[in-house]
């Protein structure tokens, strides 16, 4: 049996009724060996008792997979695989973001025995071959693992077509996942895979990353219909591609598609680029939202022009509010993800991406929560840093810190502390956190906090974060 672990960590998914559900192991064990059967545990909303643990050797337990991105959650992953060790569960195989940035360092710390970078359904189905069969993984590309007193580090992974599979496992799951959309009950799907842009600051600059495959219209529809036979309530998806309009034409072939398909279900993407989208004619949006498109959300990261220059941003923030407006006339909610604490950042180009990202709500938009910049290693901005001699975060600095506070080492503490009050306030600055119907508390604070986040962030003051204290008062350290 193999058994697929989601680490304990909500983060921002705190502010939902329920958490969304574990897509990345649903992928990753899409090409299992059908005579092995497969359980995923949601540590999210399951407890691993020590003795369940114990059983494991005896219940035919093969090897225990864990997913992570980089930050908290990969801190709670690694918590978990701490333990197992201790009750000598093994062997533990991470995958995803994390493992793909930092897998020899996950080897080598112990916490995995093999770690898989990028695209893990062919690299997790030849490993789970190879651990039943008894044979060594060394041909097996895309993985870390121990050798002697070395890390191995295999052949880069080859780039995976979505089109292979020709079903996802969603019966995996064990919980109703559906969580709330405004009046809707949401699921996700992934129907592409990378950018051709190569952003500096990226996951998807680091090595091994490559360019944009996206599966075609028929095969979307057809794994819809495989999350919605699990998910039968579903009435709205989120696809959580990086790139979804990357392909105009597949773009509009899938909102051609859907209705016909799937009456009545609207969707949102979670990754699109200002350029792809102002691609589209006027016509062609009406036509995305007719498809049933809702919301796209766009990488913006800063408001200030040299800073996107240099991030590689195809666009000038200039162009922003523009795309905006036509999206919201098109009556597809815009959502602008900005960041804070670039290297270089000025105190004037951090104003202008607060007011960028005032104007994006006055104009109907959302935004994200202004995020702290995190230097991933191997990404292009932070290997040129590192080249310039700038001492980076190391992988264990990133996954104890947050997203909130910096951990670049050109941010002094007080930065830091300004820039997480930016991030609380532009939390609590327009009504996103209400899309997901938000428990109680969380909607208590939002109401309580909204006038005096939007004061902040007009203002630009910052000082006495009284949210901030009481947000970790009522929700934890990390939310
Ligand atoms: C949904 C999502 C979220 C959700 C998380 C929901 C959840 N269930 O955990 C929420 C909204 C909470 C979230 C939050 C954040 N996210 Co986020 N998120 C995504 C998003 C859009 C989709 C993730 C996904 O499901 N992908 C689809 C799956 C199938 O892909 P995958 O995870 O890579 O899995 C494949 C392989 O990695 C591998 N694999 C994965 N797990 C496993 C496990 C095993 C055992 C094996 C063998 C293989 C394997 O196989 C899978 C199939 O090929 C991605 C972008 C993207 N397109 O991936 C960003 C992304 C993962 N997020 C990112 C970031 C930075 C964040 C935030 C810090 C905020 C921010 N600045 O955007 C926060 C904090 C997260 C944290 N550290 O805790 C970065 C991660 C960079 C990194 N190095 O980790 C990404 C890549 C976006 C980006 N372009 O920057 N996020
Ligand atoms: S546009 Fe978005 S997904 Fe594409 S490279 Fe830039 S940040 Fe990454």
């Amino acid at each position: 049996m193999i058994l697929l672990l989601q680490p304990p960590f909500f983060g921002l998914e705190k502010g939902k009724g329920t958490p969304s559900l574990p897509l990345a192991l649903v992928y990753a064990a899409a090409l299992l060996p059908h005579d092995e059967p497969v359980r995923v545990i949601d540590l999210r909303l399951e407890r691993l008792a020590d003795d369940r643990v114990r059983r494991w050797p005896d219940e035919g337990v093969r090897c225990i997979g864990l997913t992570a991105m980089t930050g908290l959650q990969a801190k709670a992953a690694a918590r978990v695989a701490r333990r197992l060790r201790e009750l000598g569960a093994g062997p533990l195989v991470w995958g995803g973001k994390h493992a793909t940035l930092f897998g020899p360092d996950l080897v080598r710390q112990g916490l995995a025995d093999f770690a898989v970078r990028g695209d893990g359904e062919q690299t997790f189905a030849s490993l789970a071959a190879a651990l039943r069969d008894g044979r060594p993984p060394a041909d097996i590309p895309g993985l870390c693992f121990r050798q002697g007193d070395d890390v191995a580090v295999t052949a880069p992974p080859e780039p995976f077509a979505l089109e292979r599979i020709a079903r996802l496992p969603f019966e995996l799951l064990r919980h109703d996942y559906l969580f709330h959309k405004a009046d809707r009950r949401a699921g996700v799907l992934e129907t592409s895979r990378g950018c051709p842009g190569r952003c500096t600051y990226c996951y998807l600059s680091a090595r091994e990353q490559p360019f944009w495959r996206g599966a075609p219209p028929a095969w979307v529809a057809d794994r819809l219909d495989d999350l919605h036979a699990r998910l039968p309530a579903m009435d709205h998806v989120d696809f959580v591609d990086d790139n979804f309009f990357a392909d105009r034409r597949r773009a509009l072939e899938i909102a051609r598609l859907l209705p016909s398909r799937r009456p009545g279900l609207t969707w949102t993407s979670n990754g699109g680029r200002l350029r792809d989208l102002a691609a589209f004619t006027d016509a062609e949006l009406a036509e995305l939202r007719r498809g049933g498109l809702d919301r796209v959300d766009i990488g913006v990261e800063t408001g200030s022009p040299r800073l996107a220059a240099e991030l590689g941003k195809g666009e000038p923030p200039g162009a922003v509010l523009a795309e905006v407006r036509r999206l919201a006339t098109a009556g597809i909610r815009p959502w602008i993800n900005l960041m804070s604490g670039l290297p270089g950042e000025t105190d004037d180009d951090l104003r202008q991406t607060i007011d960028l990202g005032l104007s994006v709500i006055e104009h109907g938009g959302l935004i994200s929560p202004i995020y702290a910049y995190l230097p991933y290693p191997g990404t292009t901005l932070a290997d040129r840093l590192s080249a310039e001699g700038t001492a980076l975060p190391t992988a264990d600095d990133l996954a104890a810190g947050s997203w909130s506070r910096s951990r670049a080492p050109w941010i002094s503490r007080r930065r830091a502390a300004q820039l997480a009050a930016i991030y609380t306030a532009s939390l609590f600055a327009d009504d996103k956190l209400l899309i997901y119907r938000p428990t109680l508390p969380a909607r208590l604070a939002w109401r309580a906090l909204r006038p005096l986040s939007r004061w902040r962030l007009r203002r630009k003051c910052f000082g006495l974060p009284i949210e901030s204290w009481l947000l970790r008062g009522l929700f934890g350290e990390n939310w």
